[in-house]
C-alpha cells in the first residue's frame, strides 16, 4: 500500500513538471572546472595552395583593390591634392616652412622632399608651385664643392633647370628653391618655402 502511494506520488510529481524543474536546476548549476587536457597532436598538413597567378579569387581581389586605388587617385587629382607623373606622385599640404621642416614632414608621411629628375617631373612640381603662387624647396643640396649640387641620397643630379646666373651662392646657399616659372635658384635653407613631397 505504501509502495503504491509512493509510486502514485512519483507519477504525479513527474506529471506536474517537477522532473523538468529538477533538470533545470541541475543544468543551471555548473560543476567545478576540470583540469586542462594535454595539447593534441598537430593536424596533417593541408593540400598545397595555388600559385598566386593561378588563384582566381586572389587575382580578382587584387584587381578590385587596384581599381579602388585608381579611383581614389582620380578623386585626389581632381581635387588637386596630388599629381602623378610616371611612377611618382607629388603632393603638398599647402604650407610653407624651412628646408629641414619640409624634409622631416615628408619623411614622417613616408615620402621625400620633391626632387625633379626629368623635365616632366620639373613641370609637375612647377605647376604646384604656380598654383600656390609661392616658391618651393627642392630635394637637392650643395656638397663641399661650391656649385656642386646632388640629390639628398648623395647621387649626382641628372637634370637641372637653373635660372640664368644660378647657382651663384658660391657655397653659401646650400639649398635649392624653385621659382614659379619652374627655374631653380640656390638659396639658404632657412626661408619659408612650400612643402612638396614625392612618393
Ligand atoms: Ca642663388
Amino acid at each position: 500500500m505504501l509502495l503504491c502511494s509512493l509510486t502514485l506520488a512519483l507519477i504525479w510529481m513527474v506529471a506536474s513538471g517537477l522532473e523538468r524543474d529538477m533538470k533545470e536546476v541541475c543544468l543551471r548549476t555548473p560543476g567545478l572546472t576540470g583540469e586542462r587536457g594535454e595539447k593534441g597532436e598537430p593536424g596533417e598538413r593541408g593540400p598545397p595552395g595555388l600559385p598566386a597567378h593561378l588563384d582566381e579569387e586572389l587575382q580578382s581581389t587584387l584587381l578590385e583593390i587596384s581599381h579602388q586605388i585608381l579611383k581614389m587617385m582620380r578623386v585626389l587629382s581632381l581635387q588637386g591634392s596630388m599629381l602623378a607623373v610616371g611612377e611618382k606622385v607629388f603632393s603638398t599640404n599647402g604650407r610653407s616652412v624651412n628646408f629641414d621642416a619640409i624634409r622631416e614632414l615628408c619623411a614622417r608621411v613616408g615620402g621625400r622632399i620633391a626632387a625633379p629628375r626629368s623635365l616632366e617631373e620639373n613641370e609637375a612640381i612647377a605647376s604646384i608651385v604656380k598654383k600656390h603662387n609661392t616658391y618651393a624647396y627642392l630635394g637637392l643640396a650643395e656638397g663641399p664643392t661650391a656649385g656642386d649640387f646632388h640629390y639628398l641620397d648623395g647621387s649626382p643630379v641628372n637634370y637641372t633647370n637653373w635660372y640664368p646666373g644660378e647657382p651663384g651662392g658660391r657655397g653659401k646657399e646650400k639649398c635649392v628653391e624653385m621659382y614659379t616659372d619652374g627655374r631653380w635658384n640656390d638659396r639658404n635653407c632657412l626661408q619659408s618655402r612650400l612643402a612638396i613631397c614625392e612618393f
